[in-house]
């Protein structure tokens, strides 16, 4: 795969030297959401749920069926995707910045900023407390040196005037609205620039503008939403479509469904620990998709500046978000867990003159900044992790690896997602238990079929894979080695 990555590099930059140079270099436009489950999306399916800005983006793109992310939370998925290097190759396990580990090596939108691209963040593209860190408008763990410039949007998240209920371990109801990561519905007052998220579009929006006045200089644009992570607080002109909230349907529960899932893998917020009856659950979702229709709204505002400024024909657009949700399936909630509501991210990526299409080929997070470095022209440094996925956008049918990986290092977990087959360890040893799913049988992943004996060479096949794939990511140019 490196000969065909420096091949293809090698080939763009003949293609910059040549005639086609004379057209203008693309712009890259970054929209990412937080903690947004590709299955609250209409594009992806969900019948309750109107995202018509995410659904015009992959109209005219390619939407991903089965991309994942990294790490299933903030801190390793986005120091992945922006460093270029798998959780356990830096050691970025955790909420901290991997510029430590990648040392004076380029980051994503730093390697465009080293190629004449003005590069601009705003809000949450590394890590940043949710809601802690946007209720003081600080930079989390961000990096410098990855930006021209760059804006955080402070808001009152939780604290924002209106309806407010806590449901997370609040049985008796006495509990009042709180902060923290803590599974809170706030119908608020006013309108959507009370929020960060209405701040990050309108700044982004700004942006735009500037942008299209410098049309010699090209950019990369990073724009972070918050929602819907929690706490769900979005203005109550988008609650109307999920009420009333008893009338959302949660996913199919099955007796005994943790009975032969590992101890690791049950996820750390369940229905049980927090102590959420049924009307809270329905109330979670509504709350939830509440939240991202605020985001999609916001999305729209940003793109029809895209569209305003003459900007449309240049940009790449790629959309998605730091991991996945459970939205009760298995009575699991939030992030973390490996399974594929967790695991997998809507990943939409638009490029001007390509055909629209929906690709089922395993694609990773870490792929965008090869691939967006491809498609601008740009060298791809050999060292990166991911793969230049560019190829997918001309030919959807294409393949570019035969498993997806990703981890939860809360749980010791780790994840290689097949095609046809969803594999999890805990332990690197596996010693902390195995999940194995078949996804074109059991697609919900309701029976884990590790230890039946028609499965035992399969499991001990992944095992292996898993092992070398661990090895492999190790082995690589960092200076700083993680154990
Ligand atoms: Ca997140």
């Amino acid at each position: 795969m490196k000969s065909l990555k420096t091949l293809l590099s090698a080939l763009s930059l003949f293609a910059a030297g040549s005639g086609l140079a004379e057209t203008k270099p693309y712009n890259v436009l970054f929209i990412i959401s937080d903690d947004l489950t590709y299955t609250a999306l209409s594009c992806y399916g969900n019948e309750v749920c109107q995202t018509p800005h995410i659904d015009a983006i992959a109209a005219k793109g390619t939407r991903f069926t089965r991309a994942y992310c990294q790490g299933t939370y903030c801190g390793p998925s986005r120091a992945s995707f922006m460093s270029g290097y798998y959780p356990h190759a830096t050691g970025a396990l955790g909420y901290k910045s991997p510029r430590p580990q990648i040392g004076d090596r380029a980051m994503w939108s730093q390697h465009f900023i080293q190629h004449g691209y003005h590069a601009a963040r705003v809000s949450k593209i590394f890590h940043m407390g949710v809601p802690g860190g946007i209720e003081k408008g600080d930079h989390g763990a961000d990096d410098a040196a990855c930006w021209t410039e760059r804006y955080n949007s402070k808001g009152p998240e939780w604290r924002a005037p209106g309806e407010g209920e806590t449901l997370e371990g609040n049985p008796d109801g006495k509990r009042p609205v709180v902060g923290g990561n803590t599974f809170v519905v706030v119908e608020a007052e006013g309108d959507d620039m009370v929020h960060s998220d209405g701040k990050t579009a309108a700044k982004a929006v700004e942006l735009l503008k500037e942008r299209a006045a410098e049309p010699d200089k090209p950019f990369w644009l990073g724009v972070g939403f918050v929602r819907p992570h929690v706490p769900f607080v979005a203005p109550k002109s988008y609650y109307p479509p999920f009420l009333p909230y008893d009338k959302h349907e949660l996913p199919e529960k099955v007796p005994g469904d943790w009975d032969d899932i590992p101890k690791r893998g049950i996820n750390y917020k369940t229905s049980k620990n927090m102590k959420m009856d049924l009307r809270r659950q329905k109330k979670a979702v509504g709350g939830y998709l509440a939240s991202v229709a605020f985001m999609d709204a916001q999305v729209g505002k940003v793109m029809a500046a895209l569209r305003d400024n003459g900007l449309e024909d240049n940009t790449i657009v790629i959309f998605t978000s730091d991991h996945g949700y459970h939205l009760g399936e298995h009575d699991f909630w939030a992030k973390v867990s490996l399974h594929d509501e967790s695991s997998g991210v809507p990943l939409i990526i638009s490029v001007a003159g390509k055909a629209p299409a929906v690709c089922n080929s395993l694609v990773e997070l870490m792929d965008l900044y090869p691939t967006t470095a491809a498609l601008c022209g740009l060298p791809v440094p050999e060292r990166l992790q991911g793969e230049d996925i560019s190829a997918l956008l001309d030919d959807p049918q294409a393949m570019v690896r035969d498993a997806a990986f990703s981890v939860a290092p809360m749980q010791r977990g780790f994840l290689l997602r097949s095609a046809d087959w969803a594999y999890i360890q805990h332990g690197e040893d596996a010693s902390m238990g195995q999940q194995l799913y078949d996804m074109k049988a059991d697609p919900q992943q309701f029976k884990n079929l590790v230890g039946e004996d028609a499965h035992k060479e399969r499991v001990a096949a992944f095992k292996a894979q898993m092992t070398a794939k661990l090895a492999a990511l190790r082995d690589n140019d960092l200076d700083k080695k993680p154990q």
